[in-house]
């Protein structure tokens, strides 16, 4: 099921967030339960939470027991607090402190959030951009079918990874000194390498069509937030502060894109984790 990693934090609406803080079990910072979401958005999903094993089938961690007395009113925990009267809209992921949305477009869910760093020469990693997974639970159980009780966390993540489900990969830039020149060349590197794999008979020219989307006079500054979606057709459908900037069909492409969040060899292997652990407890519920 579902793990539970801190700290995160709730904004409350109109107040300071209400920040859960400290796990000493918490192994990178900006780990959260996408659950967080839905768990205060009301108390029928308390249910859901209060299970006895965690995701990885031992006993509950500290962290989880404590949600759970916590959310059951039982906290005697001087470090945590969490009002849930109105449940929260976002979720800060503390590193960055870059908040989320629980829900976009109006019916996809966030699933989780990571990190995309990049080293520079060897020498030092600067923090790129957070990043945050959403999809629509209907769409998965549908495109499912009798199998989506039957896979394993893994499974699922691979089928939603394959199918032709929409999906959208929201990313919010923290460093501020991006150029469109350096986001093409790491975007020929990273996806440049995937399509190759995943099978486009004309990478070059998929490559070139997709950065051509972005013209030199674009600006990203620290802030900047640029969705990247699979619609329904592998559609992959590119966005920057909501406005649509270009759409191109390709399997391989979509799937390229994907790979870098929740494939292999992610640029977050704790985020991709907790997306296929939140992506089965979604579908438990
Ligand atoms: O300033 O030269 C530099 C380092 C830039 C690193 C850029 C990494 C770009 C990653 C892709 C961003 C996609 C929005
Ligand atoms: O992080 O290496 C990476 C690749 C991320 C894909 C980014 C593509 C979005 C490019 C948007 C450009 C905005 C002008």
């Amino acid at each position: 099921m579902v793990s539970f990693r801190f700290p995160f934090s709730f904004p409350q609406p109109g107040n300071q967030p209400n920040v859960i803080s400290k796990a000493a079990t918490t192994s990178r910072s900006h780990s959260f339960s996408a659950v967080a979401c839905s768990v205060a958005a009301g108390a029928a999903t308390f249910a859901a939470i209060s299970y006895s094993k965690n995701s990885r089938g031992g006993e509950p961690s500290v962290v989880e027991n404590a949600l759970n007395s916590l959310l059951s009113g039982r906290s005697s925990l001087p470090w945590a607090s969490l009002a849930l009267a109105d449940g929260p809209a976002s979720v800060v992921e503390s590193k960055t402190g870059e908040s989320f949305p629980c829900v976009i477009s109006g019916s996809r869910k966030l699933l989780g959030i990571g990190l995309r760093r990049k080293s520079l020469l060897g020498l030092k990693s600067i923090d790129v951009y957070a990043f945050g997974v959403y999809t629509d639970k209907d769409e998965v159980r549908i495109s499912l079918g009798d199998k989506s009780g039957k896979l394993s966390a893994a499974e699922l993540k691979q089928e939603l990874l394959e199918a032709d489900i929409s999906l959208t990969v929201r990313l919010q830039i923290v460093y501020g000194k991006l150029s469109i020149r350096s986001v093409r060349n790491a975007f020929e590197d990273s996806v440049g390498s995937r399509l190759q794999k995943f099978g486009g008979t004309d990478n070059k020219e998929l490559l070139q069509r997709f950065t051509s989307q972005f013209k030199d006079e674009y600006k990203i500054p620290r802030g900047s937030v640029i969705e990247l979606s699979r619609e329904r057709g592998h559609v992959l459908r590119t966005t920057i502060e909501g406005k649509d900037v270009g759409s191109i069909e390709s399997k391989a492409l979509c799937r390229s894109i994907l790979d870098l969040y929740i494939g292999e060899e992610p640029f977050d292997k704790q985020a991709k984790e907790e997306i296929e652990n939140n992506l089965a407890s979604f579908l438990q519920k």
